[in-house]
């Protein structure tokens, strides 16, 4: 039977002591990683070397405003490992995300760093309500990206035995949901919909730990009513550690973040300075306890806002809204995320093409879509002669470089948007959130 027709769902904690730790000996504890992460970085980082040159080790918390942030430009500099702050040897896994352009960013992790993940996962799914000795089915991608693996340990940790499904074959997700009996599942929050289209509504899930890409309350409604179970925000990147940065427990009031690993900041999108509780900003982030790829103060571009009240349940780490939107272009499509740079870098590789195009983004029942519109170069020939090999050749172009299938249409020479001076918007997001 769903969650909402039976007994209440209550957070529960994997860390307690440290979850509930009084305010001020967090934010000692969070200081004394600062510092020791920044003396890191400084010594073990050639690439940073020169820009760290004047940071003094932190003596406070808000010392931090003092270093410059790190921008996903900078893994793009450093690619693949340029930024990792041990030898190859010690590094025990990598994952990647999206670049900017045609080559992922790329994080690493000692074994270190892969148990403190687990720690961070195994809190949200607690903290979810989800209790040791439920099945959770697992349908995030499982492979570089950190869906599917952090979940996976995170469950291992707190004791959930996880059904490893990744993403994919809905028919064959509905057929193990039924079959199996899990108590909870993880998925980004459109897929929650597309399988709640199909699962009978006294199913057996309970609790739904949903995230990888922007979703509303209307939505968190639809998938809450439809499955019968409740459903949580879990929020991370790769660059920080991957999911489990934060997330909502069992009372859905705001992500907590796991401050005793990252710091969190909020600062203004333009001047980059710290904004006051309460205020929506970009979410700018810090690690305090990573040692393959520790990052300071990473510009998510994610906007958000952040209180330090501490949560119903008893938890004192901060906690951040939802995330409302981007500071740059980024869209996110069926978990994955998309640079109109990116498309700009595939296109690049078409020779039939015009280095003009648009991002359509539309969602069809509950599935994202996005078409890509081109157009021919000058001097290939019409659309008529072109189009359909056009099409083809960037349709391969960009299945191998987002890793996702899109629709391409060819427009006529000279029918997409061209800058007019100003900044040009290559997105055009019909979703309504
Ligand atoms: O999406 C990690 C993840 C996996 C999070 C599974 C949650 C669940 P990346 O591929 O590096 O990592 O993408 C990170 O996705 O900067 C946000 O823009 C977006 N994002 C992630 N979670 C949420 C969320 C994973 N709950 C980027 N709400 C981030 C809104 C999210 N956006």
């Amino acid at each position: 039977m769903g969650a909402l027709g039976s007994e209440r769902i209550a957070p529960g904690f994997h860390e307690h002591a440290i979850e509930t730790m009084e305010r001020a000996e967090l934010e000692a504890l969070q200081l004394q990683r600062l510092a020791a992460t920044v003396d890191v970085v400084k010594e073990r980082v050639p690439a940073f070397r020169e820009r760290l040159a004047n940071v003094a080790t932190p003596a406070s918390l808000d010392a931090i405003c003092g270093i410059p942030f790190t921008k996903k430009s900078d893994l793009r500099d450093n690619y693949p490992f340029g930024l990792f702050a041990v030898p190859r040897n010690e590094v025990q896994r990598v994952h990647a995300s999206s670049g900017t352009t045609g080559k992922p960013t790329v994080v690493g992790y000692t074994a270190e760093d892969l148990s403190m993940w687990a720690r961070c996962v195994a809190r949200c799914l607690r903290g979810a309500g989800i209790e040791p000795g439920w099945m959770l089915h697992n349908a995030y991608g499982y492979g570089l990206f950190t869906g599917g693996l952090g979940l996976h340990a995170g469950a291992e940790e707190a004791g959930i035995s996880v059904v490893p499904v990744s993403g994919g074959n809905t028919e064959r997700q509905l057929m193990l949901i039924e079959d199996f009996a899990p108590e909870s599942i993880c998925c980004t929050p459109s897929y929650a919909l597309t399988l709640a289209e199909q699962l009978p509504e006294n199913n057996s899930l309970r609790v739904g730990v949903l995230g990888a890409e922007p979703w509303s309350e209307l939505m968190r409604q639809q998938i809450e009513e439809k499955l019968s179970m409740i459903a949580v925000n879990i929020y991370g990147l790769s660059e920080v550690i991957g999911p489990g940065v934060a997330c909502e427990t069992a009372d859905r009031s705001g992500l907590v973040v796991m401050e005793d690993h990252f710091y969190p900041e909020i600062v203004h999108p333009d001047t980059g300075e710290v904004l006051d509780e309460g205020e929506v900003g970009v979410l700018v982030l810090t690690s305090l306890t990573k040692q393959a790829f520790p990052i300071l103060r990473y510009w998510t571009g994610d906007l958000c806002s952040m209180t330090r009240e501490p949560s119903p349940c008893g938890r004192t780490h901060a906690r951040i809204s939802s995330i409302v939107g981007r500071s740059d272009d980024m869209i996110v499509i069926r978990g994955v995320n998309v640079y109109p740079s990116q498309v700009e870098h595939a296109l690049l590789g078409v020779d039939l093409a015009a280095p003009h195009f648009r991002l359509v983004v539309t969602r069809d029942g509950t599935l994202d879509n996005l078409t890509v519109e081109v157009e021919p170069a000058d001097g290939v020939g019409s659309v008529e002669e072109v189009g359909s090999s056009l099409g083809a050749s960037v349709s391969d172009a960009l299945r191998s470089s987002l890793g996702i299938g899109v629709a391409v249409t060819v427009a006529e020479r000279g029918a997409l948007p061209r800058s007019e001076g100003g900044k040009l918007s290559r997105v055009d997001d019909r979703r309504s959130l």
